[in-house]
């Protein structure tokens, strides 16, 4: 069976990846959502957030159950570690300087990891600040990138390439009020090769037109589809026009 990273390495498709913040979704509300998903089936369900109080396992499952997608692990800690998942996006936080969220986590969990046997896409997340202070920021008690610094984000995703990392995950936070700059989207994708995921504050179809344009391979969409979960439709229509 294929994995998913082989599907994201293939860089000629844009995909489309929908966040589930166990917390934001009761039953009733999953119940909506895996009926939208099921009829425009996004590429990827990521389940996870920087602070959850609701088991992350019980969501994993009901959108396994629910929906014939891939569903992986988007962790904000180690509480958030479930076989059920398919995969998980193995962050390392490489915009911080933070030795628990670069590689001390991972110690932790990777006999956890090993023994659940699900896929690991080793990613470099980088939080990009965008003018207000995000739940990630604060609970991973790192400094974002500077928006308008945007050599510095080139040079952190070039290092996140050259020690082996499998994909960049570009991040504004999520609930933030605009997304990663598009001209920021592009210089990096301009230096690095690997598969390229921007996240947070893409909050409408126009938004995600400018996030793929600028180069990135994959979109995560959450907090628009918790406020209007019919636009995962639009969303998908525009995954489609431009793989079309
Ligand atoms: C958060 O990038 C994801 O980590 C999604 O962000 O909730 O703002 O869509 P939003």
């Amino acid at each position: 069976m294929n994995s998913f990273y082989d599907k994201l390495r293939d860089r000629s498709k844009k995909r489309f990846a929908l966040l589930v913040d166990p917390d934001n979704y009761d039953d009733r509300l999953l119940n909506e959502l895996t009926g939208h998903i099921n009829r425009n089936p996004p590429d990827l369900l990521l389940v996870g957030g920087s602070m959850t109080s609701h088991p992350i396992e019980i969501t994993v499952t009901a959108l396994k159950l629910g929906t014939k997608l891939p569903v992986f692990i988007f962790p904000g800690n180690l509480f958030q570690l479930t076989d059920r998942a398919d995969g998980i996006l193995f962050l390392s936080m490489i915009s911080g300087r933070n030795p628990a969220f670069l590689i001390g986590n991972h110690v932790l969990a990777a006999p956890h990891l090993d023994r659940a046997g699900i896929e690991i896409i080793p990613t470099g997340y980088m939080l990009i600040e965008n003018g207000h202070a995000t739940s990630v920021e604060y609970m991973s008690n790192t400094r974002p990138i500077p928006a308008n610094k945007p050599e510095i984000a080139v040079a952190t995703a070039m290092a996140g390439e050259m020690l082996g990392l499998k994909t960049i995950y570009l991040e504004a936070g999520s609930g933030a009020a605009r997304s990663v700059g598009p001209d920021m989207i592009r210089r990096v994708r301009k230096r690095i090769s690997l598969p390229l995921i921007v996240g947070g504050g893409i909050r409408s179809v126009e938004c995600a037109r400018e996030v793929y344009n600028a180069g990135a391979d994959m979109i995560v969409v959450g907090t628009a589809l918790e406020q209007d979960p019919e636009l995962v439709s639009s969303f998908c229509a525009l995954r489609n026009e431009l793989n079309s």
